[in-house]
């Protein structure tokens, strides 16, 4: 992707330069990244583990290698280039039939350049209450840009073998149990000098009042990093905010005088790098005024005992109550995702995943599995 010509933080520029440095010497002081390592017992190694749970996030470093990078590069480039020409568009530039022109499921997420489209609005439970301070983009910029993006596993190959990558599937088992089981895929684009904010938010919904919540109850998200990121496009994590239940945004946002939490750090990730990030942490992302492009390939995981029998949905899939039978729909993902995977990476060891090796289960990825792909993340996992 090309760079951009930065465009500045306006009034903010200053106070959010010094944050951002701030930030990352707070980040890099945590001690909550290095390779991924695993223990005699095939899960992650018992110092990542705690190092996770202790600050609610992980960078594993130098998880996807170049030729990995590549792929997934030209998959996300592909999507790009077959969005609607503009919103509502069923059409892209070429005059092609726009990618998702004829999906159900809610896959493409616009926003102005810059701007904050969740932040102080009802929108998503109202999860987002302060909005983010949206910097104005440069004349020449877009009306709108399309910034997140959900449902991709259908729309690109190169993203699906990543998802069934054997450390990204061991990493969800060592977190979540070896049952573990998905929740939704998303990418995130924050293009440089348009990129929207993300306004500070918890992503779980169901279990904050249940009597055995805990730290680890609404999952993780897994954050895959084509080009890396910075204190400017990454997302930022309030370390420790995963064990202490709901936050007080507002009141957070008032002591501290702006949207700049005291507390908060970057996520910095090198290219191929994957962080983890534990739903319940309060997190968010400003808008990019940076001249670095951010792609993230978002995967997320729950729990199986968080969703068996649960009454979810709303926000990213209709509501549901989540029975084991749309637990197993849902996770033949998975199993296409590793297929997919052993047919590109013939020497690799595929990951094992335990639910459908003990039922017997196979899956095969060819063009009749991809045609049982579309619209795939209306069953979503929302908890
Ligand atoms: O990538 C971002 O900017 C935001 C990610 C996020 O909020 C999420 O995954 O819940």
């Amino acid at each position: 992707m090309n760079d951009a010509a930065s465009v500045q933080y306006g009034s903010e520029t200053a106070a959010m330069q010094q944050y951002l440095r701030e930030g990352e010497a707070r980040a890099f002081a945590l001690g909550n990244r290095g390779p991924v390592r695993y223990g005699p017992d095939g899960k992650l190694h018992k110092d990542i583990l705690d190092s996770y749970w202790r600050c609610g996030f992980y960078v594993f470093e130098g998880v996807l290698p170049q030729t990995e990078l590549d792929d997934i590069e030209a998959g996300v480039k592909d999507i790009m280039d077959r969005l609607p020409s503009e919103r509502g568009s069923p059409v892209d530039k070429h005059g092609r039939p726009a990618l998702a022109h004829d999906c159900k499921a809610p896959v493409l997420f616009w926003s102005k350049p810059l701007a904050d489209p969740f932040g102080g609005t009802d929108l998503a439970n109202g999860r987002h209450p302060v909005k983010m301070f949206e910097p104005t983009a440069a004349a020449d910029a877009p009306q709108e840009v399309v910034y997140l993006m959900l449902g991709t596993l259908q729309f690109s190959d190169a993203l699906l073998r990543t998802y069934g990558h054997p450390d990204v599937l061991r990493i969800a088992a060592s977190i979540n149990g070896d049952d573990f089981v998905p929740f939704t895929d998303a990418l995130f684009i924050k293009e440089p000098g348009k990129g929207a904010s993300v306004a500070w938010h918890q992503d779980g919904v169901t279990h904050w009042n249940a009597p055995d919540w805990d730290e680890g109850s609404h999952g993780f998200n897994m954050m895959a990093q084509l080009y890396g990121c910075t204190a400017a496009n990454g997302v930022w994590v309030v370390p420790g905010s995963h064990k202490r239940g709901r936050a007080d945004i507002k009141a957070q946002v008032a002591a501290a005088g702006s949207e700049r939490l005291p507390d908060a750090v970057p996520i910095i990730c090198a290219p191929g790098d994957i962080a983890v990030t534990n739903r319940q942490a309060l997190h968010g992302s400003f808008a990019n005024t940076s001249k670095d492009w951010r792609v993230t390939v978002n995967m997320g995981f729950h729990r199986r005992k968080s969703v068996l029998g649960v009454s979810g949905g709303g926000l990213h899939a209709a509501p549901a109550v989540y029975d084991a039978a749309h637990i197993a729909e849902r996770s033949r993902l998975i199993g296409y995702a590793i297929d997919a995977r052993r047919q590109r990476y013939p020497n690799e060891a595929p990951y094992v995943y335990k639910p459908f090796a003990e039922a017997g289960i196979t899956h095969r990825w060819d063009d009749a599995a991809r045609a049982t792909m579309h619209d795939y993340n209306l069953l979503d996992m929302s908890i």
